[in-house]
């Protein structure tokens, strides 16, 4: 028989002929299913309706399908066997619904069902596969095995989600054997309440395997020799248990690699020993993964002796382990499934003595995993699946480490599966993807690659990442949209592209519209997109929480990324309205704004969740908000009369506690950047500049009181405008480096580079950097406080604060260099509450009252007076002064 694969999924198309009034909207089935065909007509679940069933019908398959019949209305079910086949044909002569539950292996009367409304039957189609019927008062769910039988139901559960659907038939049927999820991530295993909430998703969307193995539970790997106390057991038990329940095959994965000794027959006992005590709990496949170990050190001397050294032994060794299990254990217990190794070359294609032992030596029964090329396979085609075969010389089974995220904890990795080639699912066994230490966070990926396993050909991941976003939110599916789109990227590559996908994929180009918009002079109509979306984002930590309560899991895993999503959302309206502001002239607004925008922001880079490699500050919207924020506070402070300029921070080192890069970049002397370790030759340190510009002077100061010690002892300070190369600007060796760069020097990157090894981890207070139109001010003046110099530093954010509140006589002054022409004085007041006059020096040295300011914004001309002082004359009383910046704005401005 020939099975056509209809490549588009779906949908029960409605005939144009036969679309009846009331009809309802075609349903969607997940995975993608082959083959569906309309039929005239609908079927409706009556209140009472009768059920077939065979001796061997599927219990759990049974049990979706009473659900669902439930769930559309239906308060009676009658039960009848399939022996009793005038019951079932009164029923239907009453003009009710009979309901035949079981392929041929389970109930004898499904086949004359179908057979009467001139369907095929499930013979020949592959494990899994099934025919679904729903027409002429009868729905019939035919499985070619029970797994297929329990698909039907899953497949029901979508048709009739509104309790009718138009007349049809299916012949459905998975293309990868094994399609699935391996535990497989170093961190915090998943709760047990995560794993049987996963299995009963694996068996929704159509999955059959799941495969034990944190790396992080001791028994399985620093313990593997140890058996599991009963309580832990009992556990694992139950988690059997859900497994069959939901058609999965549970998958017990061993990893002894870390102190195994491979020829003795004390360890293959233990393996032994241990495997059966899963046994006897109704475990039925099993795995003895060897990936993350070392190969060129033996854990006894009898291996150096019986395999010698090098890749060839350590193929040879642990063939010769596996192939004992496969022996003593496998090959005496009927009834399981193949036994699955991870070499230890896992990552590649690259033919190798250690390989060539593996497909010469291990017993073919084995099934090897292989992560594709890269632990984090880009892309995986299926000329590569093959040569993976060729290789290793064995099934293969991939191991794909999507979307776990134990390499980058601080992100959330939500966008969908891509980058596998259609063929990859027939050619190897079939795959499973290693997910992220959130669990219910997972399934939207999980969802996706089980779609694509099931049918490859016909799939979308648009269309099945948007139908995961429904499946896990259900009527918040807009909220959790927004959040998912802002956790996209990974390190897959789209197929016909061959690029990954970027973050934040709808509000990128909405960003890109406004600033082109905001160019032209007519900011309006993309503002108001903009501010649509991002409004959409602020409101999302509202909206999810209310909308997905019922899932306080998934809630408590993404808090963190959740709330600075809603932070990030906020800053970006504070920033829309901030530069709408400006182009209506209206400063003081665009400084309220700016402030509020900086609230946020500062908020969202506060943010910390303990992962397992410390704690971080997640990562969402990745390269898309922060540069978009940056870049707008640049524009907004050029109109105030700043240099605009914006460096970011950059570092190869980790962070010592909340001593986060930003604060070496915050204008702050007394906040300082602090490494979590000491600089190893290649490290870096400093700051970005978002684009190349001529940069004329830089400024380093390292080291604080309390650790002198701590800065880059053995170094050099260079820049470079691509980021490839680099122009040298001196050695450093002490902790305060100033230098002046070149004439014309164009530099976007400015950095210190490690060049010797040192003990001490680096401080870094400030790192500053100025272009040849960086004005330079003096601050001299009362009431005394911490940072005078913030008054007029060229930077909005740092803040003199005054310690005290001003007395008669107090006043700051701003010096400038040189006399120029002012245009224009601005005060820029982190808090409103102290006033005072704003007064210019004459060329005699008298000072001359433009204007007074308040608090917030105060703009005033200053008539182009040549001058190189500015002051502000306290009026007595009132708050301490908090001045962000004084602006001497130059004529131009004016
Ligand atoms: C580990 C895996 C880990 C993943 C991603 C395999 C076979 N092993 O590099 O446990 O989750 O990378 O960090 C791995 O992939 N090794």
């Amino acid at each position: 028989m020939t099975l056509l694969v209809t490549a588009a999924a779906v949908a029960v198309p409605v005939p144009e002929a036969s679309a009846a009034a009331g009809t309802p909207p075609p349903a969607k089935v997940w995975p993608a299913p082959q083959q569906v065909t309309p039929r005239p007509g609908q079927v409706t679940i009556p209140r009472t309706v009768v059920e077939v069933v065979g001796r061997g019908t599927d219990p759990s398959a049974l049990a979706v399908v009473d659900q669902v019949l439930r769930g559309a209305g239906a308060s009676t079910i009658v039960k009848i066997t399939d022996s009793d086949r005038a019951a079932a044909d009164r029923a239907r002569a009453d003009g009710g619904l009979v309901v035949f539950v079981g392929g041929p292996t389970e109930s004898r009367a499904t086949a004359l069902a179908l057979a009467a409304l001139r369907i095929e039957g499930p013979d020949g189609l592959a494990h899994g596969g099934y025919v679904l019927a729903a027409d002429r008062g009868v729905i019939a769910l035919s499985g070619v095995d029970t797994s297929g039988t329990f698909y039907a139901a899953q497949s029901l559960r979508q048709l009739f989600a509104t309790g009718k659907s138009r007349a049809f038939s299916m012949r459905d049927w998975p293309v990868a054997p094994l399609r699935g999820v391996i535990e497989g991530f170093y961190g915090a295993p998943w709760s047990h309440a995560d794993r049987l909430a996963q299995l009963d998703f694996y068996g929704r969307t159509k999955q059959n395997m799941y495969v034990y193995s944190p790396k992080d539970d001791p028994f399985l790997r620093a313990r593997w020799r140890d058996q599991y106390p009963p309580e832990q057991l009992a556990l694992l038990s139950q988690l059997v248990a859900r497994a069959t329940a939901n058609h999965v095959e549970f998958t017990y994965a061993l990893s002894p690699g870390l102190s195994v000794c491979y020829s003795s027959d004390a360890d293959k006992a233990a393996l032994v020993t241990k495997f059966q005590s899963l046994w006897d709990i109704g475990v039925r496949s099993f795995a003895i993964p060897l990936d993350d170990i070392s190969y060129t050190r033996w854990n006894c001397d009898a291996d150096a002796a019986k395999f010698g050294v090098g890749g060839a032994a350590a193929g040879a060794a642990q063939s010769f382990l596996l192939n004992r299990v496969q022996q003593d254990f496998i090959a005496t217990h009927p009834g399981v499934e193949r036994l699955q190794t991870v070499p230890t070359e896992y990552y590649d294609l690259a033919d190798s003595p250690y390989k060539t032992a593996l497909r010469t030596q291990l017993d073919k029964a084995v099934i090897v995993e292989w992560t594709g090329v890269g632990v984090i396979a880009g892309q995986i085609t299926e000329k590569q699946a093959q040569q993976a075969k060729e290789v290793f010389g064995h099934d293969i089974l991939i191991w794909d480490n999507y979307p776990v995220n134990d390499y980058i904890t601080e992100r959330l990795l939500l966008g969908p599966y891509i980058g596998r080639e259609p063929g990859v699912a027939k050619v190897l066994s079939g795959i499973t993807a290693n997910p992220m230490v959130q669990a219910e966070a997972s399934k939207i990926a999980e969802f996706t690659s089980g779609d694509f396993l099931w049918n490859p050909v016909g799939y979308d991941p648009d269309k099945s990442w948007l139908a995961a976003i429904a499946d896990l939110a259900g009527p918040s599916a807009p909220a959790l949209k927004v959040f998912a789109e802002n956790n996209y990227s990974s390190l897959l590559a789209r197929l016909e592209t061959g690029r990954p996908d970027l973050d934040s994929p709808v509000l990128r180009p909405l960003i890109a519209a406004f600033w082109s918009a905001l160019e032209k002079k007519d900011p309006w109509d993309a503002a108001a997109k903009l501010e649509r979306y991002l409004t959409s984002m602020s409101t999302d930590p509202d909206d999810l929480r209310r909308g997905m309560a019922s899932n306080p899991k998934f809630l408590a895993e993404v808090g963190p990324w959740l709330d600075q999503v809603g932070l990030y959302g906020q800053a970006g309206g504070h920033a829309v309205k901030m530069l709408l502001a400006q182009h209506d002239g209206d400063g003081a607004k665009a400084w309220s704004e700016r402030g509020e925008l900086v609230t946020a922001l500062e908020k969202a880079q506060a943010i910390r969740v303990q992962t397992a490699r410390g704690p971080r500050n997640p990562s969402t919207c990745t390269d898309v908000c922060v540069p978009f924020l940056n870049s707008a506070l640049a524009e907004a402070d050029r109109w105030f009369g700043l240099p605009g300029l914006r460096p970011q921070p950059t570092t190869s080192l980790g962070t010592y506690t909340d001593n986060v890069p930003a604060r070496m970049v915050d204008g702050d002397p007394e906040t300082f950047y602090w490494s979590d370790w000491a600089p190893r030759v290649g490290d870096t340190i400093g700051v970005d500049l978002g684009s190349a510009q001529r940069v004329s002077h830089v400024d380093v100061t390292m080291g604080k009181p309390t650790s002198p010690d701590d800065f880059v002892h053995n170094g050099v300070l260079e820049y470079s405008a691509d980021g490839e190369q680099w122009t040298l600007v001196k050695a450093v060796t002490e902790p305060v480096v100033s230098a002046d760069l070149p004439d014309g020097a164009q530099a976007r990157f400015v950095r210190v580079r490690t060049t010797g090894p040192q003990a001490f981890w680096v401080v870094v207070r400030e790192f500053t950097v100025s272009t040849p139109d960086t004005p330079r001010y003096t601050v001299t003046g009362t009431p005394a406080g911490p940072n005078l110099a913030a008054a007029a530093d060229n930077n909005a954010d740092s803040v003199y604060t005054a310690a005290s509140s001003p007395v008669s006589g107090d006043a700051l002054v701003v010096a400038a260099a040189t006399p120029k022409a002012l245009g224009k004085v601005v005060v820029l007041t982190a808090e409103a509450g102290a006033g005072a006059d704003v007064q210019v020096s004459d060329a005699a040295g008298a000072w001359r009252t433009i204007g007074r300011m308040t608090g917030g914004y105060t703009e005033l001309p200053a008539q182009d007076v040549v001058t190189d002082r500015v002051r502000l004359l306290w009026t007595p009383g009132g708050a301490a002064p908090k001045i962000a910046e004084v602006v001497l704005g130059g004529v131009a401005e004016g």
